[in-house]
């Protein structure tokens, strides 16, 4: 069973490979000789990835079977790393399947090779949502977010509460499908925006996290359409198109560009702040000197269909 799944992933690389060299096109990339080269080496970088997922599904059924050994001896405590290893790539994969709570699930994302906790938005615009960033008031230090690159690769906070699920994660996720970016945004008065973005894809450490968005639709403002192609920066990683680091100056991490227009990892200052374009911003709704009370990022695939459904 497992090995249909890494069977099912190799056949999702072959068509990867094969992008640029006839009619097929890979949704993701760019048919130019640059994106084609950028893409072989994402493939292949992934691969090797691939070859860690076999190890880590050989095992699993190690487990099992000791897991099996367990029960016949009545052994009532289970292994952590010996637990029913997920098949679910995405939130909505969960969502196709019945699950209606918003909860912590875990999921095991294609291009990872070991599972991972994540947070699904089961009720929003109908749910299905795996949710990447979330900001609120939750009593943190104002700087909980200005954070190094291997925090932000790796991920940290607490997914039910404030949180960066991690850019190796996002990598992940939004290779594996089209996938829809849906951000949402609360001021202190209880107003409520949101930004969209069709086929949002981050791409592989190798190339820096880049980002890139097909078109936004929302009510927010396109905050994001200066990040639109640029790799991510920390404090600690310029590669930002400024003289200096924007992380830096603007105590976030983010897609920056020289510099923003959106900055929801920089600091929680809760409402109207003095020092210019630090907090968590939106440009376009509440400008460079307000730091709004609640941000969150979720994912989801383009094509996914809400049921009507009231299952739980
Ligand atoms: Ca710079």
């Amino acid at each position: 069973m497992k090995y249909a799944m890494i069977l099912k992933k190799t056949i999702l690389f072959s068509n990867i490979l094969v992008f640029c060299t006839g009619s097929v096109q890979h949704h993701h990339t760019t048919c130019t000789d640059v994106g084609a080269l950028e893409g072989i080496v994402d493939s292949l970088s992934e691969l090797n990835k691939l070859a860690k997922e076999k190890i880590a599904n050989i095992e699993g059924t190690i487990c099992s079977t000791e897991n099996n050994d367990r029960k016949l001896h009545f052994f009532a405590e289970e292994d952590a790393n010996c637990k029913n290893l997920p098949q679910e790539q995405d939130c909505a994969s969960f969502y196709n399947k019945g699950s209606r709570l918003s909860r912590v699930y875990k999921i095991w994302p294609t291009f990872l090779n070991h599972p991972i906790s994540v947070f699904c938005d089961m009720d929003t615009a109908g749910g299905g949502w795996t949710v990447i960033q979330r900001r609120g008031d939750f009593k943190n230090n104002i700087e909980v977010f200005y954070q190094p690159w291997d925090l932000y690769k790796k991920g940290f906070g607490n997914l039910s509460a404030e949180f960066w699920l991690g850019n190796d994660a996002i990598f992940a996720l939004t290779n594996q499908n089209n996938m829809l970016l849906r951000i949402e945004l609360e001021d202190f008065d209880g107003s409520k925006r949101y930004a969209e973005y069709l086929e949002f894809v981050v791409r592989s450490e190798v190339n820096k996290y880049n980002m890139t968005f097909d078109s936004y639709r929302g009510d927010a403002g396109d905050g994001m359409a200066t990040s639109n192609g640029m790799p991510f920066t920390t404090k600690d990683r310029d590669n930002d198109k400024w003289i200096k680091n924007c992380a830096e100056t603007y105590k976030g991490a983010w897609w920056y560009n020289a510099c923003h227009d959106a900055n929801l990892n920089g600091l929680y200052l809760r409402g109207k702040h003095k020092e210019h374009a630090v907090g968590v911003n939106w440009k376009f709704w509440k400008g460079y000197d307000y730091s709004l009370k609640t941000s969150e990022m979720k994912l989801r695939p383009v094509g996914f269909v809400p049921s009507s459904g009231a299952l739980k």
